[in-house]
């Protein structure tokens, strides 16, 4: 049946990642695909992972299935990170937290739910987004509109612009939100546009789907989440879906979340019900390890610690580089103020660097950087930063 068929596209970020490990080249370097790299160039497992795998091969005794939810542990230390420990959603019981395979299964979960109940409804994703966000909510049957975001003049956020379209945005729509750490861009909403943002969603009634993948790589754990708090005062349905592959290191464990936020309790507990319909006719229950490795290291304050330690190691390191790249490439004479790199946020900067000059780096230079210019900015060590720099002169010339 396939001869005829044709083969489906790449995905333009996994696809070049496939391509860098072809690469022979020494010299090559990863600019692409959104993986935390320490200073030798390696996406360690972090100490307070390994700790707690320890605990996990000492104390585990079944492999049994886990409840379609996940393990109820889970879900409670999940919000107690999105919500803050003491939040009021948390003591109404307002909101349904379902362990899912990654942030990607996040998403797809909480799109599929929607779709059983507003499959007229729009998604609407800003302008520009993660690619992914346009398939998975378009195999789950949504028709997808765009926002205005991101400000090619001022390397910023057009916060007047996306306000006016979201005005427009009818109820029972869904707006897909990143909650720090933009991605692609780096440019993220001050916390005065938050406030106006949640004003905005509750008067219009459209619902909110904040894609939490980045918490603890803006500022902090506990600074990151101002986004969700603003959503959760407003007393209005919406969603988070949060990946623990970036901030616990767990990717390849397929570690997330979905969770509904409800105005009341009885609201989440229909919710939740139909959550595990979707999960169960899907892929019945989630992976257990990595919730269970996250899970004991959010319960015990020693590795609890550890943890935001080694995550405020990564966060740092990400904000040297973009320092470095900044000054590097003044110091190489680069045209242009690349000022905006520094106050940009998260893993990506939107570079600006023109399709020639992409791939440029890449003929020329075994540089690897996503189509459109977005960079990885945790590509970057001290042993590459003047070697990017000095092929970035040369292509811009
Ligand atoms: N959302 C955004 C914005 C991302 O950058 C990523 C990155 O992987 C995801 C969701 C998916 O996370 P996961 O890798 O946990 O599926
Ligand atoms: O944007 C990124 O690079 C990360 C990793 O289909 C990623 O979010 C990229 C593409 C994809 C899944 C994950």
């Amino acid at each position: 049946m396939w001869k005829s068929i044709h083969p489906a596209p790449p995905d333009s970020i996994l696809g070049l990642t496939e391509e860098f490990k072809k690469d022979q080249n020494p010299q090559k370097v990863n600019l692409g695909v959104g993986v935390y790299k320490d200073e030798a160039g390696n996406t360690p497992v972090l100490h307070c992972v390994k700790a707690a795998e320890k605990v996990l091969l000492e104390t585990q005794s079944s492999k049994s299935y886990l409840p379609i939810s996940g393990d109820p542990a889970y879900s409670a230390a999940v919000q107690r990170l999105i919500f803050g420990a003491d939040s009021e959603v948390i003591s109404a019981g307002r909101a349904a937290t379902v362990h899912a395979p990654g942030g990607t299964g996040a998403l797809r979960v909480g799109a599929d739910l929607l779709h059983k109940f507003t499959p007229d409804a729009k998604v609407w994703v800003s302008s520009p987004t993660w690619a992914n966000h346009n398939g998975i909510f378009g195999a789950a049957g949504f028709e997808i509109a765009r926002y205005s975001y991101y400000d090619g003049e001022t390397k910023g956020l057009d916060f007047a612009r996306m306000m006016n379209d979201l005005e427009t945005v009818p109820a029972a729509d869904v707006v897909v939100l990143h909650a720090c750490c933009h991605n692609p861009s780096g440019v993220d909403l001050n916390e005065d546009q938050w406030k106006q943002l949640a004003v905005l969603a509750s008067q219009k009634g459209w619902v909110p789907f904040l894609d939490f993948a980045y918490q603890g790589f803006g500022d902090g754990v506990d600074e990151d989440r101002f986004a969700v708090e603003q959503f959760a005062a407003a007393g209005i349905d919406f969603l988070v879906a949060s990946s623990f592959s970036k901030n616990f290191g767990l990717y390849n464990e397929r570690t997330g979340a979905i969770t509904v936020v409800t105005p009341s309790a009885a609201e989440a507990s229909v919710a939740l019900s139909h959550i595990k319909t979707v999960v169960r006719t899907n892929y019945s229950n989630p992976p257990a390890h990595g919730g269970l490795v996250a899970t004991i290291i959010l319960d015990t304050p020693e590795l609890r610690t550890m943890w935001l330690e080694e995550l405020a190691g990564m966060r740092n390191r990400i904000v040297t580089m973009r320092k470095s790249l900044v000054a590097g490439l003044a110091a190489q004479g680069v045209d242009g103020d690349f000022s905006f790199i520094e106050r940009q946020r998260g893993m990506f900067s939107f570079s600006g660097w023109s399709d020639d000059v992409v791939s440029s780096l890449r003929k020329n230079n075994n540089i690897y950087v996503v189509g459109g210019g977005r960079i990885n900015l945790a590509g970057l060590t001290t042993s590459n930063i003047d070697y990017v720099c000095a092929s970035v002169a040369a292509a811009m010339k």
